[in-house]
């Protein structure tokens, strides 16, 4: 059986669903939201990242299918998860912004589904935002007029053309880990520059900033040192069903 099949065959089984992670306010380690993450429970080798096979998926189109299955799983699970306040993100393929119905049948799916779209942020990669600019940025401001926000995936991996961004309307802007994992006691790297710039540009065009990727409490405290208010990675919690975050709030102090 090849990787397609067996996604195929995944899908026709429903054998993919969302993990969350919580995204924390440094400061007190509140939890503000929940990155839904993909996940596929396979029958013999367990529980399998998208490293494992998201290129497959994305080649042949599979992703999807693989997608809209994800996003009613994470609204379902989600409209218990954001009870307190908090959001959930989706991590959208760049494939299904070709739709350029993709903002209706989304909206649609959380009107289905009973989801607040207001507590709904879509994650999206630069190279998704310069891929189709112009249409890219009325979509985003249609999702926005209907509440859904935006967040920038991976920031400083990509295209990097920050003369662009101001032109899409972005609530947040996340800070790929590979800026933050260099520092550790002693170590001045020179990621600290760039993620000082960073905050500034998420400040200039008033988007909030996330660091993602944190691990150690010496990066926690150098982040917060450095004026970034919200943060996600394994120091706070690593990637879970959405059952063990429901039982973590509704458990009694
Ligand atoms: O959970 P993990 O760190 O293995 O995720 C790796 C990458 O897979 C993430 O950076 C994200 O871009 C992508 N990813 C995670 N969940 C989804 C999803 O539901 N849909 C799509 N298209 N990509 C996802
Ligand atoms: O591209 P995206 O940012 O969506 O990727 C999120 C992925 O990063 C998830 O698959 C998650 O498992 C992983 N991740 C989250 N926190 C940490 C962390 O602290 N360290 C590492 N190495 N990976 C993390
Ligand atoms: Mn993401
Ligand atoms: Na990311």
């Amino acid at each position: 059986l090849d990787m397609e099949q067996a996604l195929r065959r995944a899908l026709a089984r429903d054998e993919f669903l969302p993990y969350f992670q919580p995204l924390v306010r440094l400061d007190d380690e509140r939890i503000v939201g929940y990155e839904a993450l993909l996940r596929w429970r396979h029958p013999q080798r367990g529980i399998l990242a998208p490293v494992d096979f998201l290129k497959v998926a994305e080649d042949s189109g599979l992703i999807e299918a693989i997608d809209w299955r994800q996003f009613r799983l994470a609204l379902e699970a989600g409209r218990e998860l954001v009870r307190d306040g908090s959001f959930i993100t989706l991590n959208v393929s760049p494939r299904l912004f070709q739709y350029n119905d993709f903002d209706r049948r989304l909206l649609a799916m959380t009107r289905e589904v009973g989801f607040d779209p207001r507590r709904l942020r879509l994650e999206v990669t630069e190279g998704t935002l310069l891929s189709d600019p112009m249409a890219m940025a009325a979509t985003l401001q249609r999702l926005r007029e209907a509440g859904i926000e935006a967040a920038l995936d991976d920031f400083g991996t990509g295209y990097s053309s920050l003369g662009h961004l101001h032109q899409f309307p972005l609530k947040m802007i996340k800070i790929d880990r590979s800026f933050i994992t260099p520092f550790a006691a002693g170590v001045a790297p020179r990621s600290s520059a760039v993620i000082e710039a960073i905050l500034a540009l998420g400040n200039a065009l008033g988007a909030e900033i996330v660091a993602e990727g944190i691990e150690t409490e010496y990066q926690c405290e150098v982040l917060k040192a450095m004026g970034c208010v919200y943060g996600q990675g394994f120091l706070f919690a690593r990637p879970a069903p959405a059952s063990h975050w429901l039982a973590e709030v509704a458990a009694p102090v």
